[in-house]
Order: C-alpha cells, then sequence, then structure tokens
C-alpha cells in the first residue's frame, strides 16, 4: 500500500555515489546495533527496526563528511548510528497523537500507528537511551573527547534542544519566555528542533575529525544555517505538496506561526536559497572541502524544493 510512497521518497533522495556508499555502511552499522537488543521484547526490537529502517541520513553523512580523515572510522560509524537513533526517535514522538497525530512517515505507517502509541512512546525511549550508550561506549578517543560527543547528544535531546523546540512549537512562548518578534520565535523554534541536531552532527564530526578549535565557529553557522534553511523547505514542503510525495502527513502546519506562514512561500524560498548561500560561505571560511557538502545539499534540497508546485530555484542557484 505504501510501496509507491517509499519509492518516491526513494527517488527523490537522488544520494550521490559517495552518499549511497556511506548510507549502505550506515544501514549496516544500524541493522548490527539493532540486532543487539535482546533480550528487548521482540516486538520492540521490531518497532525499532522499523522506525530506523528508512530516511534521508542526513545527519549522519553531515557527521561522516565533516569528521575528513576519520570519516570512514568505527567511531565515526557509531556516532552517526547514535545520532540517527535521536532523530528517529524524535520523529516517533512528533507523530504521535498527543503531538502531530500523523499516520504516515518515511512512506510507512508512523510506529505509533503499527505497533500502539505504547510501543511507540518505549521505542523512542529505547532509542535515546540506547543514542548515549553508543557514545558512550566509543572507542579510539580519551574521556574528554568521548565526554564531550555524550553531552553533545544529550545536550541536542533536551531542555536547549529538541524538548525545548517541540514545546515552542506546539504551545508557543509564554510572556516569561521572551521570545521577541514573529522572526525570532520563528528562528528560535527552528534553531531548536532542526538546527540543534545538525549541528550536533557537525560538531560531532569537528570533534572526531579533530578539526582546529579556531574552525568551530564557522561550522557551527553552517550547522545553523543550514537548519534554518531545511526547516524552511520542510514548511514548504508541508504546506505545498502531498504524502504521496514526501511519504509523510502534509499540513502538520496549519495555524502555525512558520516562516512560509508569515511571509509567504516567495519570501520563503528566496530566504531558504539566502539560509544556503550564507552556510557555504561558512563552510568554505572553515577551509573544508565544499564540493561533498554542496552535493548533499543540492540532492536534499533540490527534490524538496522541486516539490513545490512553483517556479522553485535550485538549491544550488544560490552559490
Ligand atoms: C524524543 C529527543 C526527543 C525529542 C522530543 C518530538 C520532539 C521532542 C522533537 C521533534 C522535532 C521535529 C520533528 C523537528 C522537525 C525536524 C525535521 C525537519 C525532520 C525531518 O527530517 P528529515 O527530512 O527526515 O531529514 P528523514 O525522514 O529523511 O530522516
Amino acid at each position: 500500500m505504501h510501496q509507491q510512497a517509499i519509492d518516491k521518497v526513494n527517488a527523490a533522495s537522488r544520494h550521490p555515489d559517495a552518499q549511497a556508499g556511506f548510507v549502505r555502511q550506515l544501514d549496516l552499522r544500524i541493522a548490527r546495533h539493532l540486532s543487539q537488543l535482546s533480550p528487548a521484547p521482540a516486538r520492540l526490537a521490531e518497532a525499532a527496526r522499523d522506525a530506523m529502517s528508512s530516511g534521508k541520513r542526513l545527519r549522519p553523512y553531515l557527521l561522516h563528511l565533516v569528521a575528513g580523515d576519520a570519516a570512514d572510522s568505527d567511531a565515526v560509524l557509531d556516532m552517526a548510528v547514535a545520532l540517527e537513533m535521536v532523530h528517529t526517535a524524535s520523529l516517533i514522538v512528533d507523530d504521535l497523537p498527543a503531538m502531530d497525530n500523523a499516520l504516515l512517515r518515511r512512506g510507512r505507517p508512523t510506529t505509533h500507528a503499527r505497533f500502539g502509541e505504547a510501543t511507540a512512546i518505549l521505542t523512542a525511549i529505547g532509542l535515546l537511551n540506547h543514542a548515549i550508550s553508543i557514545a558512550n561506549g566509543l572507542e579510539g578517543m580519551d574521556d574528554r573527547q568521548r565526554g564531550a560527543l555524550v553531552a553533545i547528544l544529550s545536550g541536542v535531546m533536551g531542555w536547549q534542544g529538541l524538548v525545548a523546540g517541540q514545546e515552542l512549537d506546539l504551545n508557543g512562548f509564554s510572556d516569561a519566555d521572551d521570545g521577541g518578534d514573529a522572526l525570532g520565535r520563528i528562528t528560535r523554534i527552528n534553531a531548536l528542533k532542526t538546527g540543534a541536531l545538525l549541528c550536533a552532527a557537525v560538531e560531532a564530526g569537528a570533534i572526531l575529525g579533530g578539526r582546529e578549535d579556531d574552525k568551530r565557529s564557522l561550522l557551527r553557522r553552517f550547522g545553523e544555517d543550514l537548519g534554518q534553511a531545511f526547516q524552511i523547505a520542510d514548511d514548504l514542503i508541508d504546506m505545498l505538496s502531498d504524502s504521496a510525495a514526501t511519504g509523510k502527513d502534509c499540513r502538520q502546519d496549519a495555524g502555525k506561526e512558520t516562516y512560509l506562514a508569515v511571509y509567504g512561500a516567495d519570501e520563503a524560498l528566496r530566504r531558504c536559497r539566502a539560509l544556503l548561500a550564507s552556510a557555504d560561505e561558512a563552510l568554505v571560511g572553515a577551509g573544508l572541502t565544499p564540493d561533498p557538502f554542496r552535493s548533499m545539499i543540492d540532492a536534499i534540497f533540490t527534490p524538496m524544493l522541486d516539490r513545490v508546485p512553483q517556479a522553485a530555484p535550485k538549491a544550488g542557484a544560490a552559490r
């Protein structure tokens, strides 16, 4: 029933060869980690495997690229699995009836639709826990580096990351939160719910790849700009595309204060391109070879923006 949607999502991802090779390796590593869940109940393990079985793998690939010389190390692959587990847990929770109440994700029934709400919640908690234990067990580094990677993962899940972004996205800012004007509020929510995990991937890659400290702030700007651009593109397809094309429920943002809702589609597209140009500039400034990042960004953004039924500019046109 959902095969058509899966095929469309996979085709739309258009992984360039290098990215496809990494994703194959990553999927094997994910399968290895999820085959070691015993004595977890079989149904819970099946739900975890089902939830983790697809996706564009953007955060793992970012980590791999930023890690440079260490890109193919065991530590990078394991940390990539941990990041994807956190991301997948956040999608499972986001889809729950108490949140977006979505039935389709990654071209498949959402975890609660297939396994029930209770198992979906337990699967998400299990994945978060597993991610931390992977980071705790990383080999080939000193305790300080391992501690920093654990701190990145636990930080991005919590009060300063996904949990905070989701609360503000669903329930808005209270007077005590001081969200500022509409642009300030939108930027903050997007930074927390989307940018934080992309920044976590970039920062973890910088640690694992031994990138110099003086490059870190430019790399952070790269992650932040990419996160803002990604959320605007996601909002565009949520509003203007459909679930047959995206593999997930659309119109989830109706009534929310998004960049698209406040400024309109043309301005959202312009802003998305400007952010991608700024991200590219930061990457070059940080001294990283930009070509594989550009291929990745084109592969992710062009199909997203192409789904917008307007004269959507190509992602690369910003450079
Ligand atoms: C359980 C850690 C945890 C947090 C709970 C639910 C929640 C708080 C946060 C979710 C925030 C959220 C869903 C942000 C949207 C991020 C986003 C644009 C996701 C889509 O990412 P893609 O397109 O998805 O990379 P795939 O499926 O390709 O991996």
